[in-house]
């Protein structure tokens, strides 16, 4: 009796499943028939094939099909209509992509005159701006580029540039210590002089470089930012004299200014490190309160310069009987505000995009003396 009844509900199982394959089969062609956008199939194709799809899940009910007979016919029923299913989605979505895009041809139009939408350009900052121009208009005078650290020690920064501990001169450099008190003292270096330092002690003369770069003094008002940047130019050669500096600097303030003369005042000074010293001033006019570079009666201090003092020689090595030099040093932002007329200091540091839209550089255009500055 118990075996009679589970087989009459295993029939009936069986035919349910093959009825729903036979019943579906019809319907998903029918549907994938009458299937107007490709949004439309895919729903479809999910449906029918999908992870949860009928196909996907009629799979699994497949191995419980009582009689063997019937599970094999099921089997392959259900083999030849997935493939089949698949097939027509094939076909139709071929079909419906065809007729998509010939309604999007057929409809839609790109106007060619519109003007292009650009991308937004950023621009370079005048202080790297002027620090290439520099380095590409001495580097025609012969100078390489020298770096140094930016942390720097009390020999380097001070001690071997002829500044001693006891020096008024230290007093004048606000200086950023670090760490450390007494020999070995870590500071943020206050000018570039150093590199000119590290570069003697590494090698051997002649020397003729530059070294731009950051600096640092605790220093913060109209005309002082605590981070401001500097070129120094240096040589060291045999039968070096205040005329080679003094062309040099001629020569670098005509091609910086881009003007054919530039009167120049040389002023006596004192720099530790430097004996002469002088401080190069260039004539101007200041006429109804626009400054004019190059002609005029009045002097601007522009930067400062000196023959390389024998003590600092001395301190790296080098015999100054033998090797005599110039030096030369120059604040970076105070010649950019020159050149091209930026009014105040403390802009230059306030990351203001409008800014450096305004008074930036056009990338991709690195200056040097063939195709101008
Ligand atoms: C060594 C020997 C000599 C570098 C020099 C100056 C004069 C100078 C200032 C200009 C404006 C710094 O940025 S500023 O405030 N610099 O006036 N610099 S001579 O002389 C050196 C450097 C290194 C070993």
């Amino acid at each position: 009796m118990d075996s009679g009844l589970r087989r009459n509900d295993e029939i009936m199982n069986d035919s349910i499943l093959s009825g729903q394959l036979i019943e579906q089969f019809a319907v998903f062609v029918a549907r994938i028939t009458a299937a107007t956008s490709t949004e439309e199939l895919e729903a479809l194709r999910l449906e029918a094939l999908g992870k949860s799809g009928f196909y996907t899940r009629l799979k699994k009910e497949l191995g419980k099909i009582a009689d063997i007979e019937e599970r094999k016919k099921s089997g392959q029923r259900f083999n030849e209509d997935a493939a089949r299913i698949e097939n027509e989605l094939k076909i139709k979505k071929e079909e419906l992509a065809k007729k998509e895009m010939e309604v999007r041809l057929r409809t839609e139009t790109v106007d060619v005159t519109l003007p292009a939408r650009l991308a937004p350009q950023g621009k370079i900052h005048p202080v790297t701006q002027v620090i290439e121009e520099i380095t590409a208009l001495l580097s025609d005078l012969g100078f390489v580029v020298a770096e140094g650290p930016d942390i720097e020690d009390d020999e380097h920064n001070f001690d071997k540039l002829n500044i001693p501990a006891s020096h008024p001169a230290r007093q004048m450099h606000d200086t950023f210590y670090l760490q450390g008190n007494g020999a070995g003292k870590t500071l943020l270096r206050t000018h570039t002089s150093p590199v000119q330092i590290r570069t003697m002690r590494a090698g051997k003369p002649p020397f003729r470089f530059i070294a731009p770069g950051s600096t640092y003094r605790c220093d913060s008002d109209i005309t002082h930012t605590p981070m401001f940047h500097q070129i120094e130019g240096f040589v060291i050669d045999k039968n070096i004299h205040m005329g080679h500096l003094k062309s040099t600097i001629n020569e670098f303030l005509k091609a910086f200014f881009e003007l054919d003369e530039v009167p120049t005042r040389f002023r006596p000074s004192f720099f530790p490190f430097t004996e002469p010293s002088a401080e190069v001033d260039i004539g101007c006019s200041r006429a109804n309160g626009e400054l004019k570079i190059g002609a005029g009666q009045d002097w601007l201090e522009v930067m400062g310069c000196g023959m390389v003092h024998a003590n600092v020689l001395k301190n790296c090595g080098i015999d100054p009987n033998e090797w005599q030099g110039f030096a030369f040093g120059m604040g970076v932002e105070r010649l950019a505000m020159l050149k091209y007329g930026i009014p105040d200091l403390r802009t230059f540091f306030d990351s203001d995009a409008r800014w450096l839209q305004h008074y930036g550089f056009d990338p991709l255009n690195i200056p040097n003396l063939v195709s101008g500055l």
